[in-house]
């Protein structure tokens, strides 16, 4: 393998840094992250990490051949280099995970969290990557489309012996290929990927990309049988599912993804749930441009404004941002809910009056709804109706002209002008130009007269009092 000038440059560098620093404790993205420590060092000598001081004082070694990707929500693994090897160390345990405030169970994940941390390297690279097993039955770790020595895959007891608990293993290969690739693992795998174990690896082009992006988002799809009034996934369901996440989030607790007005944004998603999911993005087209082949040809790229990411899948968009609040979602509408009873009966065009109150002698604080649809559900949770303990509304979110109805995998692209290009934080609810936003122009239900065909039926209430606001169509 030949070195290049960059290499030769960062190598330089960390010799001349090596005298000065203390032995890798490095910090990722997040705050808290440790890295565990010390490591046996299998095959080469130790050297010190080439290191960088970013503005918030954060001292992780920085590879400054790419543009690190931003996990939501999550947080990106930090390394160390060790003789020209970069080392990564995992741990498999069960954690508390919260889903967004009302909801917390007991889940698997690695290194504290469901997803795990979000591994980033360089095509070339050499990896070390430690895999601590702290539950109580084997795991094994599989490198999810990643090319490799076929010792190195982690199917237990294909390629590998389990990991037994309390044991750690030790993966190392080159990277061989860029693009967006995700790890779990490969062992009790229905349990264990029910139960949140999972990850992202992205892996950079070792030369750069012709249209740079200027950031890069990273998010894991996944689905969850938190039942009502439980505390821990169930993984015996196969379709039923109760909470749809991005990085094991449902809104209104997945963070917004911000940019500026301008700016070349990538969305890398992956797909470790069992169901496909045509993920819709509000306000512009992206380009499909790449997946765990790597970033495609350009000739391969096309325009979509939604895109299927399959089970066990990755697809990357890139767009050019475009200021508002634009909606970023899942378009299977159940998965933008949250849990809800999949046994009810449907009670759209039921009257109940009179049912509510002999219901009311066995169940109090009964409430009928539906009859007009299941709008009201948000109305009554902004009552403080409330469920079964533990249990998330089926809808959520309150925007600023009212409640969002939306759960699960949905939340917001936000794009302002000026924004600094290291800077996540919500800017809060875009502020429209004066004229730009749809308006009422009447309460009239017989308003106008617009075409209508097919047999139509009466269900909206007459309004207490009729008139006219603001402009008719005629045009003036
Ligand atoms: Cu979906």
């Amino acid at each position: 393998m030949s070195l290049s000038r960059r290499d030769l440059f960062v190598t330089a560098g960390a010799a001349a840094l090596g005298g000065l620093v203390a032995p890798a404790v490095v910090r990722g993205q997040h705050e808290g992250h440790t890295m565990p420590q010390p490591h046996p060092q299998p095959s080469s000598s130790p050297s010190a990490p080439s290191r960088s001081t970013s503005p918030d004082g954060d001292t992780s070694p920085r590879d400054r051949r790419y543009t690190p990707v931003h996990t939501p929500n999550g947080w990106t693994l930090p390394y160390r280099m060790n003789g020209g090897v970069k080392e990564f160390h995992l741990v498999a345990e069960e954690i508390e995970h919260e889903f967004a405030p009302g909801t917390i169970a007991k889940c698997w994940g690695y290194n504290g969290t469901t997803p795990g941390p979000t591994i980033e390297a360089v095509e070339g690279d050499r990896v070390r990557i430690f895999v601590t097993n702290r539950l109580g039955e084997h795991t094994s770790m599989h490198w999810h489309g990643i090319l490799l020595p076929n010792g190195m895959d982690g199917v237990g007891g294909l390629t590998q012996p389990q990991i037994k608990p309390g044991e750690t293993f030790v993966y190392e290969y080159t990277l061989r290929q860029h693009g967006t690739h995700m790890y779990h693992p490969h062992a009790d795998e229905m349990v264990q990927m029910a139960l949140g174990m999972m990850g992202m690896f992205i892996i950079h082009p070792r030369d750069g990309e012709p249209d740079p992006v200027d950031r890069d988002y990273a998010i894991l799809l996944h689905n969850w049988a938190m039942h009502p009034g439980t505390w821990r996934p169930d993984p015996s369901i196969m379709q039923d599912f109760d909470l749809w996440t991005m990085n094991s989030k449902v809104f209104p607790a997945i963070d917004a993804l911000v940019a500026a007005s301008g700016e070349r944004v990538r969305v890398r998603l992956g797909n470790l749930s069992m169901w496909n999911h045509p993920i819709h993005m509000h306000g512009v087209q992206f380009h499909v441009t790449g997946s765990d082949g790597g970033r495609w040809p350009k000739a391969l790229w096309r325009p979509e404004t939604t895109e299927i990411v399959g089970v066990g899948q990755t697809r990357d968009l890139e767009f050019v941002a475009v200021p508002g609040d634009w909606a970023f979602h899942c378009h299977m509408s159940h998965h933008t809910m949250n849990a809800m009873g999949h046994d009810v009966p449907n009670p759209i065009g039921v009257d109940q009056s009179g049912v509510e109150d002999r219901i009311r002698k066995m169940l109090p604080g009964y409430v009928g709804m539906g009859r007009a649809g299941m709008a009201e559900h948000s109305e009554h949770i902004a009552m403080g109706l409330a469920g079964p303990p533990n249990t998330l509304p089926m809808m959520l979110g309150e925007g600023p002209f009212g409640p969002l109805e939306m759960g699960g995998m949905f939340t917001v692209i936000k794009v302002r002008d000026g924004i600094a290009r290291d800077s996540h934080a919500d800017p809060g609810w875009y502020r429209h130009a004066d004229g730009t936003v749809a308006r009422r122009v009447s309460t009239d239900r017989d308003y106008g007269a617009p075409v209508r065909r097919g047999r139509t039926l009466d269900t909206t209430p007459p309004p207490p009092a009729k008139g006219h606001e603001g402009h008719d169509m005629s045009g003036s």
